[in-house]
């Protein structure tokens, strides 16, 4: 914990490293009390910046010294200086073998950042910062070495030492051993890992495009090792895929995952070592939910697909971010989306995006997908970097086309394979391959806000043109006041009447170029005119959301239902149905705000009822068009938003829809259910379709309070073969008002899952987003039980995050306990886990939102953490910045 104010870091002052590191050769000694690490490092001078030999800076925190020699030659202490964070020392020579030895404690490391303890293995946690609380170091993604490294441990209780790259020496010493690892593939320090532990592995093996082997094992404890195919069946549909999509061939002849129980993220793609939390690796029929399997999914591909996105092309400085996680979110989601339903995969990451990078991009900590500036690194893990990025690489595709965009990665990994690099390399190997100017798409990059694009169109029967006007503008973000015009690709086709999509064919063009186009908006107003429009026609906008913008038409609700019936993009029919359902939710919460009785509508009932009876509509696509959108969600679209207001609305219309659309409900749902009954579980996308459908089903029926669902529900619960039915059966028992099975359910789901912590956090979680009154003490009751640890960033994003972030309605609470407790825990937790502190106080930055009274209580507590003191950098970068003016 530090006193003084912290600096931020810019972009503009970076500045190459004055020495690279050529080779590094790490030795770990574990030891349960404190372990040493000896690291030689060959260092030279970076001749670029001159024959001058400056002073090394290394980096290095939480270390103890032991000795420092150069060239063999041990340094006396007057010859380097030793501060908080760094070793400095004076080189003789351009060239020279610097080794360091030092004392570390992983085992009273509550971070989990650098080397620690998790359980009884030891594993490492490196990026952004990590690797200098392991050695002194040049801890900065642009200098790429060698590395080779031994782990010494005891014999029987760590008996498997990992580390990256191949394995090339083992060896025994009493009661100890030791592994040697050596990784071909410079790489910076941020992707070293190590792991000591009593784990077994499931071991498979893929053959590459080029006909080599490369080994595959995912290590885990013992008693997990029946969760693991899930993972390795992932792992190879991913190796595959990047094979087939993009051409990229693994390179190493092993690759591994651990899995590890306290981490601070979903997962680490270390070279050839991925670290991961046991929440994205472990999967079973019994104990993981579909929603979890297609995590684990995602997250494995996401990994793999860093060994180039990420690792052999790595970033220049750490402003670069989203170069690597933009692209491999982007690369990720399209591997999903070819495995499963693309059009159910993009609805969800829109909502996804809508509901939290928005609110981000709107708040205090809004920062274009390449910031400026940070405190604190770890704060720019972003779902802007991260989610934002993908989508800016997504508009990348849309405009340059599929075949173009191949065209501009292949340039791009060949140009800068080894290199660390930036953004603007990116851009200029899509650029340089299609030849194509993208400086203005670049503005993407650097400003940061959700841009809107207002349309209007204007039909002029007498020469048969059809004009679109768009107009765009972006709002104002902290450091960012005024905003130059972005390019927007709109994906759009236009529909007539009977519902068919008519040939496009804009004013000076010779002939129509097909029924669907990209229009690439640019300026702040802009039109284009389509001509031989024989009928005023009804447009289909932003495809398969082909920018991320809040974009306004005027629809009637007679169009909408058009769209949600003639358009053939699956995303924009799921958007119409959106579309309808706000508008009838903004009535509500107005008809609230005024006091008024709510009348329900019944146009949205008869959608429905339409829905229901269509027997050619996907069972996934039903259940996303069935679902309303978020109280979250509404909040976000809302310019102050009024929690109350927003969940009675809500709640309303769920039950009148569910009262209106009974019996269809209830025969569907048996159906469904009998299904599963009968059907061995699989987590495929036809599967994972009707347990969606039946689970969305289920929780209207069960708002309707009728014994015979009820019972179904306890059914359900107890006879479920699958984790996501039961768990669904139990969301829906514990908002319900049947207390008695609700407190059975709950009992028995703990009795029969106490001893595995992945279940237990979704016991935690379900317990935590209940609606019903009592929730925040249950949550303070819950962080008691025997299972709750505030050591597991798993268990206080189960509990506490699933109480701030996933319940508006009582984290909002109007006496501001809600608000309190949350501050409390960012407190407690503050000097434990910094990052995971800094991520839990996300949801009180946005008090802007809120009424004035609201606004003072969040502010206060936001007041109450700042003066609290030792503030991490972590909290403070946050809690400052949303306090500022
Ligand atoms: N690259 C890591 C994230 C590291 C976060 C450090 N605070 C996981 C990922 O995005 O794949
Ligand atoms: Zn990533």
């Amino acid at each position: 914990m530090r006193s003084e104010t912290p600096v931020a870091v810019q972009l503009k002052d970076y500045q190459a490293p004055d020495y690279f590191i050529e080779r590094t050769v790490l030795d770990f000694d574990l030891y349960d009390d404190h372990s040493t690490v000896t690291a030689e490092l060959t260092v030279l001078r970076n001749s670029d910046k001159g024959s001058d030999l400056p002073p090394l800076v290394l980096d290095g925190q939480e270390l103890e010294l032991l000795s420092v020699s150069i060239d063999g030659q041990e340094l006396p202490s007057s010859a380097y200086q030793v501060s908080d964070n760094h070793l400095t020392l004076q080189p003789q020579t351009k060239r020279f073998v610097l080794r360091t030895q030092v004392r570390i404690h992983p085992e009273s490391n509550t971070a989990l950042e650098g080397l620690y303890r998790s359980g009884k293995m030891f594993c490492t946690q490196c990026e952004a910062e990590g690797f200098r609380k392991i050695t002194y170091y040049l801890d900065r993604p642009d200098v790429m070495s060698a590395f080779t490294t031994t782990v010494r441990a005891d014999k029987q209780r760590f008996p498997v030492l990992l580390s990256n790259g191949n394995p090339v020496a083992q060896g025994e010493e009493g009661a100890r051993h030791w592994a040697t690892w050596e990784d071909p593939f410079k790489k910076p320090a941020y992707l070293f890992a190590l792991v000591a532990g009593d784990l077994w592995c499931v071991e498979d093996s893929f053959t590459t495009m080029s006909q080599r082997e490369v080994a595959l094992r995912i290590y885990v404890e013992p008693e997990n090792l029946g969760k693991v195919q899930h993972a390795m069946d992932s792992l190879k549909k991913s190796m595959k895929w990047d094979e087939e999509v993009y051409g990229r061939e693994y390179d190493l002849d092993i690759f591994m995952i651990v899995a590890v129980s306290d981490f601070n993220m979903g997962a680490m793609e270390n070279k050839g070592l991925n670290i991961f939390n046991s929440s994205c690796v472990l999967a079973s029929p019994e104990t993981a939910t579909d929603a979890a399997h297609q995590r684990v999914e995602a997250v494995v591909a996401h990994e793999y697909f860093h060994n180039w996105s990420g690792n052999r092309v790595t970033c220049r400085d750490w402003f670069q971010l989203s170069l690597k996680e933009g692209f491999t979110v982007f690369r990720d989601a399209e591997f999903s989306a070819d495995m499963n339903s693309r059009t159910v995969k993009r609805i969800e990451d829109v909502v996804f995006l809508r509901t939290n990078q928005f609110a981000e991009d709107a708040g205090p900590m809004a920062h274009p997908i390449r910031p400026d500036s940070y405190i604190e690194i770890s704060n720019f893990y972003t779902l802007t970097v991260y989610e934002k990025g993908s989508e800016v690489v997504r508009m990348l595709r849309t405009l340059l086309g599929a075949d173009g965009f191949r065209k501009g990665s292949d340039l791009y990994f060949e140009r800068h394979d080894g290199q660390a690099v930036t953004c603007d390399d990116f851009i200029k190997a899509m650029e340089d391959a299609n030849g194509a100017d993208l400086s203005q798409f670049k503005r993407w990059y650097s400003q940061a806000g959700t841009p809107r694009l207002a349309v209007s169109s204007y039909y002029d029967k007498a020469s048969a043109e059809y004009t679109l006007t768009f107009q765009q503008s972006c709002p104002a973000t902290p450091g960012q006041s005024e905003k130059l015009p972005f390019v927007i690709p709109v994906q759009m086709a236009l529909l007539s009447a009977d519902g068919e999509h008519l040939p496009l064919q804009l004013k000076g063009e010779d002939s129509a170029q097909g029924c669907e186009r990209v229009l690439a908006v640019s300026e702040a107003e802009q039109s284009f005119t389509f001509v031989g429009i024989e009928a005023e026609p009804l447009p289909s906008l932003l495809r398969s959301f082909s920018a991320p913008v809040k974009m306004s038409v005027e629809y009637s609700r007679e169009q909408l239902l058009a769209l949600m019936q003639h358009d053939s993009d699956g995303f924009n029919r799921w958007e119409a149905a959106q579309q309808l359902q706000l508008a009838i939710l903004n009535g509500l919460i107005a008809a609230v705000q005024a006091g008024k009785t709510l009348k329900s509508d019944p146009q949205l009932a008869e959608v429905f009822a339409g829905l229901l009876a269509d027997s050619s509509l996907d069972q996934a696509m039903l259940a996303e068009m069935l679902s309303l959108p978020s109280e979250a969600l509404l909040a976000e679209l809302a310019e102050v938003a009024d929690v109350e207001a927003i969940h009675q609305a809500r709640e309303f219309l769920r039950k009148a829809l569910a009262q209106a659309l009974y019996a269809p409900m209830w025969q569907r749902y048996q159906a469904l259910r009998a299904q599963s009954r009968e059907q061995a579980y699989a987590a495929d996308a036809e599967q994972i379709a009707r347990r969606s459908l039946q689970g969305k089903l289920l929780a209207y029926l069960m708002l309707t309070e009728k014994t015979e669902v009820k019972a179904a529900c306890v059914e359900q619960f107890e006879q479920a073969h699958n984790m996501t039915e039961r768990l669904n059966a139990l969301a829906c028992l514990v908002n319900s008002s049947f207390a008695a099975e609700k407190a059975q359910a709950l009992a028995q789901f703990a009795e029969h899952f106490k001893d595995d912590a992945l279940v237990m956090d979704q016991w935690f979680s379900v317990q935590a987003g209940s609606v019903c009154p009592g929730t925040l003490n249950q949550v303070k009751a819950l962080m008691q039980h025997p299972a709750f640890s505030f050591k597991n960033p798993n268990k206080i994003r189960a509990l506490i995050g699933g109480f701030c972030a996933q319940n508006p309605i009582h984290f909002h609470a109007a006496d501001g306990e809600g608000y309190r407790f949350l501050a409390d825990q960012v407190i407690a937790l503050n000097a434990l886990n910094p990052q995971i502190a800094s991520r839990l106080l996300t949801p009180l930055t946005r008090w802007r939102k809120y009424a004035p009274a609201r606004q003072a209580q969040m502010r206060a507590e936001l007041e109450r953490i700042r003066a609290s003191g030792g503030l991490s950098k972590d909290v403070f970068e946050v809690v400052s910045k949303s306090l500022a003016d």
